[in-house]
């Protein structure tokens, strides 16, 4: 599509689209309907679905379902000047503000909802760099993840209504990763992280690459992840310092050694802090879905 084209097309949708009570966001369409959110984007042929108190929400939760445009009626009146694709779109935000849209309202309520209760943590790094030795230590059993090769997730159910999922990434998925052609799926499954545990040896050469190879793609991946980086292997010779490391990273660093079971203390309470620190971030700003805990885990905590 031509930069004209584009533009011109733009123009006559904002032109149709002002009989409608919808709001425009650069090229995003965006319209509540039965406490929901529906987000479609001009010329693209999906539409993020969310619930409406998420709207504007300071927390970066980003949980949406993605829908695609499916066929629509359209009504010969609307013929103008539009393509087709641009009439389909109209066609379904018709159908939304009309109760004409056939989705089931409930099914899309509580798959929002569980969406919300998760917390991804992805485990990230080169090979040989200590992050299996870490994944073992968590406490639950680990299940392979699909389509990914030697690659695990563990699920941490002991923090209600949250529920973590702990992911550990084969050597090949993350040589993938960082190749100038990674796969579109594996990008899919690496997006809309809450945390990103960058693990390194502490070598030179490895907080190197960290930064030029996977830094930047993990950011431009999910921009509102949080990061932190493991310095491991600090029991070994000729290691960065964790304060160096974070100096060249820009990243919260803490040192480690995986080996070792202060540091494996020291993980897992880290792990429950950062997960404690969520759940209090949701209650601050009120999240509706998530219910004030009940007095035996407000002990347990
Ligand atoms: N000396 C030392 N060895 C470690 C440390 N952490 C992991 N290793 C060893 O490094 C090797 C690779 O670890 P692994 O967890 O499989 O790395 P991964 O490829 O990142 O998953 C194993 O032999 C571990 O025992 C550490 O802190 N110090
Ligand atoms: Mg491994």
């Amino acid at each position: 599509m031509s930069i004209y084209n584009a533009e011109k097309r733009q123009k006559l949708m904002r032109k149709y689209l002002r009989q409608f009570d919808v709001t425009l966001k650069d090229r995003a369409i965006i319209l509540q309907k039965k406490g929901f959110i529906f987000r479609f984007h001009m010329f693209q042929t999906n539409i993020e679905i969310s619930f409406s108190e998420c709207f504007e929400c300071p927390l970066d939760c980003n949980k949406f379902l993605d829908f695609y445009l499916e066929k629509a009626e359209l009504s010969e009146a609307e013929d103008l000047d539009l393509e087709k694709e641009d009439l389909l779109l109209l066609a379904h935000i018709k159908d939304i503000l009309e109760n004409e849209f056939s989705l089931d309202y409930e099914m899309l309520h509580s798959e929002l909802k569980k969406r919300i209760h998760i917390l991804k943590f992805g485990m990230i790094g080169f090979d040989q760099v200590g992050k299996s030795t870490l994944f073992e230590t968590i406490d639950a059993t680990p299940k392979k993840v699909a389509n990914l090769i030697n690659s695990y997730v563990k699920e941490i159910t002991s923090f209600p209504p949250l529920f973590v999922k702990i992911y550990d990434y084969g050597a090949q998925v993350m040589e993938n990763f960082i190749s100038k052609t990674p796969a579109p799926l594996l990008l899919e499954k690496l997006r809309h992280f809450y945390l990103y545990i960058v693990v390194t040896d502490s070598t030179t050469q490895n907080v190197m690459k960290i930064k030029t190879q996977i830094l930047p793609k993990l950011k431009r991946l999910s921009p509102f992840a949080a990061i932190i980086v493991l310095a491991n292997k600090q029991d070994l010779p000729n290691r960065l310092s964790p304060q160096l490391i974070e100096k060249i990273l820009g990243v919260r660093t803490y040192p480690i050694s995986a080996i070792k079971s202060d540091s494996i203390d020291f993980f897992k309470k880290l792990l429950n802090e950062i997960i404690l620190l969520r759940l209090e971030q949701m209650r601050e700003y009120n999240c509706p879905f998530i219910e004030s805990p009940s007095p035996s885990i407000k002990k347990r905590l």
